[in-house]
């Protein structure tokens, strides 16, 4: 609290000098000893005179103005990186984040946006601001990956398209245009679901509640309790749902799942609201992962979705996303995207450039667009053998019998291992494998060469530490 103090007083200190000379002067400053003087007392309320031997100086005696704060806590996903990084442990592993890592552990940029990048400084393009709706280039690119580019919502012109900032920003933005012209409605979000989606909505002032999805007793998808509760939503509601590879559990739905789900979301009036962060980083291909999506707007439903290329091209840190807003007409597609940019401006004004130009001119480039598919269906292969080599290891040193092949089942960067959240912080205090406290795994950020490793962690935390909780497998 003491330096806190201080620091106070020596903020006002430095205000105080950077007073113009003569003002700072007024007959208060003498030589060998420092007095900060009335002035800063009367423009801080907060402050009072002290006086150390020769020195005086302002020391807030009050607290901080900012004392009503409390410690936020850390967040449940990115937390997890910064407990890694105070440990200091040699064996320690960051499964937290869902973030590429190849087989090195290392950080990977694909060749392809590296190629992109040097295209752009060829060109030596410039850095001015980009319309609030973002690059045009981009948006017609993105749009076109999603819904193929032969989709009637294209060709008639029916998609309203934003950049927005990444997967996320994109969900803020479309929850902000529901807040504003859907008022009372309600989002329907998967139970679980990736944990930021509660804080967007949250933030945005819409109300959410959650459908069943996740069955711990078949480590599968709870299909009938699934339907039951958007059946149950009322009229009109969003659902939200994943594209494909679903965050945390790594369970989709099989297609013949997706009609029944479009069929009871017709039926109720509801609107599908659709998070897009892996498409073609789960499968490979991005037209199978963008299958859901497809096939729900071609019951000419409209529809949202939030696109992200954090994952795809691995541009993490450029924030480059889309929101996509599917209209029943060219005219409805025109004013929501009029509105979309009007809630942008005083949000963030407008998108960053860099990631906009990677992606335009990597899907605008015929052999550009043939490599960045080449890398993802790579990295995706890099996940599916660890995915195979953590379920050997698993099975070779559990000599209980539980079966683990659902491991094997499960689609994406991640492994939803069932793991309690004792037992998850048994893999983190003892084996130092940083995970989220819900068990899930970024297996993309695991090697081969880690596997045994991990296979041990989890067999010591899932056969040592506590109880199976009710339901659990
Ligand atoms: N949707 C889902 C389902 C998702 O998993 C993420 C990121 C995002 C959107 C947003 O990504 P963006 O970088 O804003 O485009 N998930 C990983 C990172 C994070 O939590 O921010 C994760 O689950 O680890």
């Amino acid at each position: 609290m003491a330096s806190a103090m201080l620091s106070f007083a020596s903020a006002a200190a430095s205000a105080s000098a950077s007073l113009p000379v003569h003002e700072n002067l007024k007959g208060k400053t003498k030589i060998g000893s420092v007095n900060f003087g009335s002035s800063v007392q009367e423009r801080n309320p907060f402050g009072k005179t002290k006086h150390f031997g020769r020195v005086s100086m302002t020391v807030a005696v009050n607290v901080s103005r900012f004392e009503g704060i409390t410690m936020a806590p850390p967040d449940p996903i990115l937390g997890v990186s910064e407990a890694f990084k105070a440990d200091t442990d040699e064996k320690k592993l960051n499964l937290g984040v869902g973030a590429y890592r190849t087989e090195e552990l290392q950080p990977y940029v694909l060749k392809v946006v590296k190629k992109a990048e040097n295209l752009m400084l060829e060109r030596g393009e410039n850095k001015e601001y980009l319309p609030i709706e973002g690059l045009a280039a981009f948006n017609k690119a993105t749009a076109e990956l999603l819904f193929g580019a032969e989709n009637p919502v294209i060709k008639q012109q029916r998609v309203a398209t934003v950049q927005g900032l990444s997967g996320t920003g994109s969900l803020r933005l479309a929850a902000a245009l529901i807040e504003r012209y859907f008022p009372g409605a309600k989002v329907l979000i998967s139970s679980p679901t990736w944990g930021n989606h509660k804080n967007i909505f949250n933030d945005a002032r819409v109300q959410w509640s959650e459908y069943r999805y996740y069955d711990p007793k078949t480590v599968g998808l709870d299909f009938d309790g699934m339907i039951a509760d958007i059946k149950a939503a009322p009229e009109g509601s969003f659902i939200l749902l994943h594209g494909c590879a679903h965050n945390p559990t790594g369970i989709d739905p099989t297609p013949e799942q997706w009609e029944k789900i479009a069929d009871v979301i017709q039926e109720k009036n509801h609107i599908p609201f659709f998070d897009v962060a892996y498409q073609g980083f789960a499968s490979g291909s991005l037209d199978a992962d963008a299958a859901s999506v497809r096939l729900l707007s071609a019951r000419g439903m409209e529809l949202l979705v939030a696109q992200s290329y954090s994952k795809n091209l691995g541009l993490y840190a450029e924030r480059i996303g889309a929101i996509n807003v599917v209209c029943s007409s060219a005219d409805a597609a025109t004013r929501v995207k009029s509105q979309l940019k009007r809630l942008a401006r005083p949000m963030y004004s407008n998108p960053p450039v860099h990631g906009a130009k990677i992606v335009a001119n990597i899907v605008g480039d015929p052999a550009l667009f043939n490599e960045w598919k080449a890398e993802m269906e790579m990295m995706a292969g890099r996940i599916k053998n660890v995915r195979q080599k953590l379920y050997d290891s698993l099975s070779a040193k559990d000599k209980s019998g539980k079966d683990w092949s659902f491991i094997l089942k499960q689609i994406g960067m991640f492994s939803f291992t069932g793991l309690s959240k004792t037992q998850s912080e048994n893999m983190t205090k003892k084996w130092h494998v940083h995970i989220t406290k819900d068990g899930r795994i970024s297996v993309a950020r695991l090697s081969s060469a880690k596997c045994e490793y991990l296979a041990d962690a989890i067999l010591d935390s899932y056969h040592n530490v506590g109880l199976p909780e009710i339901g659990q497998q």
